[in-house]
């Protein structure tokens, strides 16, 4: 039986060991630029083109026919996409998962709607590949799954979140003031899969030590960790090295946020996603 992961680029996973895999893009829209978000993307000409631009910019999911293009010749999909409570992606996989599923009755689509973005994404990929590796059946696989999106977890430090209340993706009272002298919004991803901001702090060390004590509330016990972050690898770093001296490991990985990632999370932002 063929297996096969994928998921869309707010995972900021362009490739994967062992297991078939594709990534989805979307694309970041600046004017006249259309930045699709795959392996090829510059990161850093799309800051920069970002930076100089004074009118409207926006994002665009995938639609269902490159979904089922990426679907492939797989027998069994399991697709995971950026939370539904802010973005059209997992609509459009469903839609697509209907098409497949009606052409070829003898496949199947597991849509994993991650209620998330980034780090907590790649989390359940990774669970995903190592329960495929194992030779579990597919439908059990999307059991074992419900119950392991219940122990994953996304917080953030994020220096603006101009982009999201544009977009209508966050209240704009609540993106006030933030971005102005190093001000971060601490938060996390709500059950509801959309943004829930949870304190301010000024400069990246205080955020660092508001999100460790978030992690501790949230149940942290030396699970695996990953790390993104948009152009700030020291944070990300002291964010590993507190880690490490308070719960005594880091099992995880730092890597920079992709193109869908990095227009949200602004430079300076920090995304960590957790196992309780
Ligand atoms: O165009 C689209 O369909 C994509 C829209 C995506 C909007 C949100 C992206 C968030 C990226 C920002 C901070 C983390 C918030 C997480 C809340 C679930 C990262």
């Amino acid at each position: 039986m063929k297996y096969k992961i994928v998921s869309d680029s707010a995972s900021n996973l362009t490739s994967l060991a062992e297991v078939p895999f594709a990534s989805v893009p979307l694309h970041i829209i600046v004017g006249e630029h259309d930045f699709c978000d795959d392996e090829n993307l510059d990161l850093s000409l799309m800051q920069q083109t970002l930076s100089a631009y004074r009118g409207k910019t926006g994002t665009a999911c995938p639609s269902p026919n490159t979904w089922i293009e990426a679907f492939g010749d797989a027998d069994a999909v399991f697709c995971v996409t950026i939370t539904s409570g802010l973005s059209g992606s997992y609509a459009s996989a469903m839609a697509a998962k209907q098409i497949f599923e009606e052409e070829h009755p003898d496949r199947a689509v597991h849509i994993i709607d991650s209620l998330s973005t980034g780090p907590e994404m790649a989390l359940i990929i990774e669970k995903l590949r190592s329960l495929i590796l194992s030779d579990m059946e597919h439908a059990q696989i999307a059991k074992e799954m419900a119950a392991y999106c219940k122990r994953t977890h996304l917080l953030f430090s994020l220096a603006s979140l101009d982009n999201l209340a544009r977009n209508g993706r966050v209240n704009p009272l609540v993106a006030k003031g933030i971005g102005l002298l190093g001000i971060r919004v601490i938060g996390k991803a709500s059950d509801e899969g959309t943004l829930q901001p949870l304190n301010k702090r000024r400069g990246d060390k205080k955020a660092i030590e508001n999100l460790i004590e978030h992690m501790k509330e949230l149940g942290y016990k030396g699970g695996k960790v990953i790390i993104s972050h948009t152009g700030n690898l020291p944070c990300a770093e002291e964010l590993k090295t507190r880690i490490l001296a308070e719960f005594g490991k880091f099992n995880g990985f730092i890597h920079e946020n992709r193109g869908l990632c990095g227009y949200y999370a602004e430079p300076m932002s920090v995304l960590l996603g957790f196992e309780s």
